[in-house]
């Protein structure tokens, strides 16, 4: 099978299996087909094209690695690693729905859920005729999630089935606004972690949309309000319990952004070196210059780093092998270099860097949002310096 054209330098692509570069060619055309076309309209709007979402359902882009019994497409990690890339190739608003989708909402619910919850929303979530979020963060606990405010109380502590009355307020949610169903964590009585199915139209729920964003501006970021909402017993994940909950399904998302991030550095760079053979100034090319050189050769260099890293981290994932601080390793440094690939593209294009007629500026914002959720550089560092030190530092 004929690779992709893409930036591979090592030539990794003849380590993926046909299986893995078909899923990359179907991601890829569909940015091409679907999200490229639109996307400038979208950012510039700060909308969020909702139709993708049943298309990304229909080619199994949506909780891609769960298993087929729930309608999912039962891919590897390196297939599913090489969606988020092409997916973010085009923009992180539309790698963040998907990752979402996937890795926050279908996966804690396929991993924590009844079967019955399982039955009733995984089909639903893969199809994308539904749309799910997930609610970690609150206003005043971004870090540090352990001290959410949120509270679950049981109605009736005297009955089993008596149901919960959620209370507090989450921020920063994608897709908040247009989620049917809310992956909502909050504190029980006892100060434990659970997290609840909060549907739509459930009195005292709210989701009004977050505005001003500058970045990631074709998603949809939003607040969750909860005022004495009323979730039934059914409605709890049942096998979740403490924090340790979210933050597995924060390691499926996390994964997904090593391999998306390296899509939206690619771009970057794509665009910069096509820029550097043909901007002529002091009559040649710029990309003739050895400062232009330098630069398109540094950013070369990190990304095939980046891409070995990706690989390795996803072929650990399928072995079962794979660790948190692994993974950390990888969000940590691809979404560093991300961030520097499109600085340094973006000031290769010289004043057509600002201008959203080139990919660069809209890459360059979003990678902000991308390197500031799922864990700051910053956390990542830190879970990196306890696995090797054994001392943690957060606090
Ligand atoms: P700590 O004591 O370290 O851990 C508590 C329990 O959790 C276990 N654990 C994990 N389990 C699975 N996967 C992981 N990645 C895990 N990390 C830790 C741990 O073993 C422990 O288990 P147990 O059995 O002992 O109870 O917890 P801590 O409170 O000290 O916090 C550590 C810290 C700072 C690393 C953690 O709080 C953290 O990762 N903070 C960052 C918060 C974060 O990433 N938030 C993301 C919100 S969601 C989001 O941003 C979505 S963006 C979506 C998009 O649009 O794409
Ligand atoms: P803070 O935790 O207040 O951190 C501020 C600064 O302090 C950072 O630089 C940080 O690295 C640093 N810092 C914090 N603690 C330490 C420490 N111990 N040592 C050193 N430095 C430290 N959350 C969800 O739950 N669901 C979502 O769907 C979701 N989507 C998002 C979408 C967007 C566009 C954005 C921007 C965020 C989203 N988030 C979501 C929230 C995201 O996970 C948080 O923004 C992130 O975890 C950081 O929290 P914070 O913004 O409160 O920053």
């Amino acid at each position: 099978m004929p690779q992709l054209n893409c930036t591979d330098f090592l030539n990794i692509s003849e380590l993926l299996s046909e299986e893995e570069i078909e899923v990359q060619r179907m991601a890829r055309d569909f940015t091409e087909k679907e999200i490229l076309p639109i996307i400038t309209k979208h950012t510039r709007e700060s909308t969020f094209p909702k139709e993708l979402f049943p298309k990304m359902g229909a080619l199994g882009f949506l909780g891609a690695t769960l298993p087929q019994e729930y309608g999912c497409a039962g891919l590897n990690n390196v297939a599913y690693g090489l969606l988020m890339q092409e997916l973010e190739r085009g923009d992180s608003s539309m790698r963040s729905a998907a990752s979402v989708q996937g890795g926050l909402v279908m996966y804690p619910i396929y991993a924590y859920g009844s079967e019955e919850q399982k039955k009733k929303w995984l089909p639903l979530l893969a199809s994308g005729k539904k749309i799910g979020c997930f609610g970690l963060t609150e206003p005043d606990f971004g870090s540090n999630p352990a001290g959410m405010l949120s509270r679950a109380k049981k109605k009736n502590s005297h009955s089993t089935n008596s149901g919960w009355i959620l209370n507090g307020t989450k921020m920063w949610i994608t897709n908040g606004t247009i989620a049917d169903v809310a992956v909502v964590w909050a504190k029980n009585e006892a100060g434990k972690i659970n997290g609840f199915l909060v549907e739509k139209g459930m009195k005292g729920f709210s989701a009004p949309e977050m505005k001003g964003k500058f970045s990631l501006r074709a998603s949809v970021t939003s607040e969750l309000v909860l005022e004495e909402v009323e979730v039934p017993e059914e409605n709890r994940l049942p096998k979740a319990e403490g924090l340790k909950a979210p933050l597995g399904c924060l390691s499926q998302a996390r994964y997904g952004i090593a391999w998306g991030s390296l899509g939206l550095a690619m771009a970057c760079y794509e665009a910069a070196v096509e820029y550097s053979k043909t901007r002529i100034q002091f009559d040649k090319p710029i990309g003739g210059f050895q400062l232009t050189q330098k630069k398109l050769a540094e950013m070369l260099t990190e990304i095939t780093k980046g891409q070995l890293l990706a690989l390795q981290l996803g072929r650990l994932k399928d072995a079962k092998k794979i660790t948190p601080p692994q993974i950390s390793m990888g969000k940590m440094n691809n979404c560093a270099i991300a961030r520097k690939v499109s600085h340094v593209a973006r000031e290769i294009l010289g004043a057509n860097g600002i201008l959203d007629d080139y990919p660069v500026i809209r890459h360059m914002m979003n990678i902000e949002s991308v390197y500031t959720y799922e864990g700051t550089h910053d956390i990542h560092t830190l879970i990196l310096g306890e696995e090797i030190t054994g001392i943690a530092a957060y606090k």
